[in-house]
């Protein structure tokens, strides 16, 4: 078994440094469970750690809405880990070089400055402990052709991540209403898709909760100075070289991206 997961992490490992599609593993390997991908997911965690001296930042949710779930055939989110060379500074330009197939996706961000750790954490256990909120993106990048995968494929593969982007200016969680909040998402000035934070599970801070009572099942919680992004609140839009993505919340500003060749 360990051969296993060592095999396929390694694999997903070199795809993503040398910016190539696999294909899903769970034909190869039927025995791919939940459990065995989350495994898997550590591996190449640890892996990134070691091979790019990286820090583990914090977490992320993926297919928090019940449209993405019924678009990829899965019937629950999944999670993922953020490292800290995985995040990109607002301002910088970003290569699409660098990616296989990236697309980008408006979230929120949590700065936790306590503990959250399962089986019964709730939407206010994690208000509680949240120090800070804000706008961010996601950039994901499935490692799988075509962004073709089971749920234990996208788990094993770090839930898609690649980089994250957050707002520079931090917003206490009292100052707006998480499920209420309104969202515009523009690609080169036109609206993309508009949203409130209700899209994700009723609740931002649901998905969250969600994840907090998972973790706990491996031994985990979410640790004081970690972030979580909590999940995204329209679909994912495809990135070019060229391109300048914005997201604006009601009540807690701009966050911009833009990418070249
Ligand atoms: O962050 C996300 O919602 C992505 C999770 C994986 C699904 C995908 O790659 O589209
Ligand atoms: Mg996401």
């Amino acid at each position: 078994m360990s051969n296993m997961i060592d095999q396929i992490a390694s694999q997903l490992y070199a795809a993503e440094r040398e910016c190539y599609e696999v294909d899903k593993f769970v034909d190869q390997y039927p025995e791919l469970d939940i459990d065995l991908a989350y495994d898997i997911q550590e591996r190449l965690i640890q892996m990134k750690c070691e091979k790019e001296n990286a820090k583990i930042a914090g977490w992320k949710l993926g297919l928090t809405s019940k449209a993405k779930q019924i678009m990829m055939g899965v019937h629950e989110p999944s999670y993922g880990i953020l490292l800290d060379n995985m995040q990109l500074l607002e301002g910088e330009k970003f290569s699409v070089k660098s990616f296989i197939h990236a697309k980008i996706e408006p979230e929120i961000a949590f700065f936790f400055d306590k503990e959250v750790k399962g089986p019964v954490v709730s939407v206010a256990d994690i208000l509680e402990a949240t120090a800070y909120i804000a706008p961010a993106m996601e950039i994901i990048d499935s490692r799988y052709r075509n962004f073709n995968f089971t749920l234990s494929d996208v788990i094993a593969d770090n839930s898609s991540s690649s980089r994250y982007i957050v707002g520079e200016k931090l917003y206490r969680i009292d100052e707006v209403d998480l499920r209420l909040i309104g969202m515009v998402f523009k690609k080169n000035g036109e609206i993309l898709a508009t949203s409130a934070g209700a899209a994700v599970m009723g609740h931002p801070a649901r998905a969250i909760a969600w994840m907090a009572n998972k973790l706990v099942k491996r031994g985990q919680s979410i640790k004081p100075g970690e972030v979580v992004l909590s999940g995204a609140l329209t679909g994912a839009e495809t990135i070019a070289a060229g391109d300048h993505f914005s997201v604006s919340f009601d009540g807690m500003g701009n966050l911009e991206a833009v990418f070249e060749g």
